[in-house]
């Protein structure tokens, strides 16, 4: 049976929880740890994932199932390695599941695959999504029916290469008191299955309307984008990578600008920390992971959930990972 702040499955290694409410279910989208011995750095090469296994619950209590294998790396013609983290969108009677993973000049792109039933087999397209680059796709079908994909994560996830919207492999982070790289956000096709835009760079303001800066790494955008809506506002979450907190930013429209609001989970043992959020039965509950399962080894992770409260204001309740 599945326990609130303990890992969903034991079996495998998983990591990045995006869950998604379909036909009914919980359906989580992980990314699945790979066990070996090689290096830990700070360019992910410890993140060796090769394919995705969804899972899914019917209810909060009941047991997790592991789908088994629903996308190998194998199957993607443009896929060199390092399938990273996923998330999933239900439209045109199709699910799509998005997926990062390093082309065969080692530039990581988004990728998309379709399937008929939300757990896959999903079949993959021949190419990347042109036009998308770094990792951690999130995809937000809004109440019009129009999607929008959010992206992007520093160092090993190259952001800071696409400073100008094309890859300079000498770019690095800015200065400490110039503003930070924001995330990515487009708009998917009606098809959603390319970019009906460029990206554009979203904005992250303080409370006095200034931009976060890249010093400011309680605060700044690192990796792991999630966006949901909540009474009719767009709640853009990310981890704040160096800092190892889960934090987010409100705003009024899918695109921005965000203002900073504060911390939603303090750090978890393991250096990530990535996260969805989803209403279930009228309740609202925080996917995230930690390494616990391997006493703290970075690439060995495990997906857990617990329940997320907002208090009067729409303010996240900020919570402890290893508090209930
Ligand atoms: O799982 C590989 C990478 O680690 C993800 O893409 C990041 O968000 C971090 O969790």
């Amino acid at each position: 049976m599945a326990k609130q702040n303990e890992p969903l499955v034991t079996h495998i290694y998983t990591a990045d929880p995006s869950a998604h409410v379909f036909e009914g279910k919980l359906y989580i989208y992980p990314s699945h740890d790979l066990e070996h011995d090689g290096e830990d750095n700070d360019n992910g090469d410890q993140y060796k994932m090769e394919d995705y296994h969804i899972l899914s619950m019917d209810d909060v209590d009941a047991p997790c199932v592991d789908h088994g294998e629903a996308l190998h790396m194998k199957d993607v013609p443009w896929v060199s390695g390092q399938m990273w983290a996923p998330d999933a969108a239900f439209k045109n009677d199709t699910y799509y599941l998005y997926f990062p993973a390093r082309d065969k000049d080692g530039i990581f792109r988004l990728g998309v695959a379709t399937s008929k039933r939300p757990e896959g087999p999903f079949v993959p397209q021949e190419s990347h999504i042109l036009g998308s680059f770094s990792i951690d796709p999130a995809v937000l079908v809004d109440d019009d029916g129009q999607a929008y994909i959010y992206f992007g994560g520093l160092w090993g996830g190259q952001l800071e290469k696409w400073q100008t919207n094309s890859y300079v492999n000498d770019f690095v982070e800015p200065a400490a008191d110039a503003p930070a790289i924001g995330p990515r956000v487009a708009q998917l096709s009606d098809d959603m299955l390319s970019l009906k835009e460029i990206p554009l760079e979203i904005q992250i303001l303080d409370e006095d309307g200034k931009p976060i800066t890249a010093g400011d790494e309680d605060r700044r955008y690192f990796e792991g984008p999630w966006m949901h809506k909540y009474n009719g506002k767009y709640y853009l979450s990310y981890s704040t990578g160096t800092t190892h907190m889960l934090v987010y930013a409100v705003g009024d429209s899918p695109k921005g600008p965000f203002t900073y609001k504060g911390k939603i989970l303090d750090p978890v043992i393991g250096w990530t920390t990535h996260h969805s959020i989803v209403e279930f039965k009228g309740k609202w509950y925080l996917f995230y992971h930690d390494s616990s399962m391997s006493g703290g080894v970075n690439h060995k992770r495990c997906v857990k959930f617990r329940e997320l409260q907002y208090d009067a204001e729409g303010n996240i309740i900020p919570m402890k990972p290893y508090e209930d």
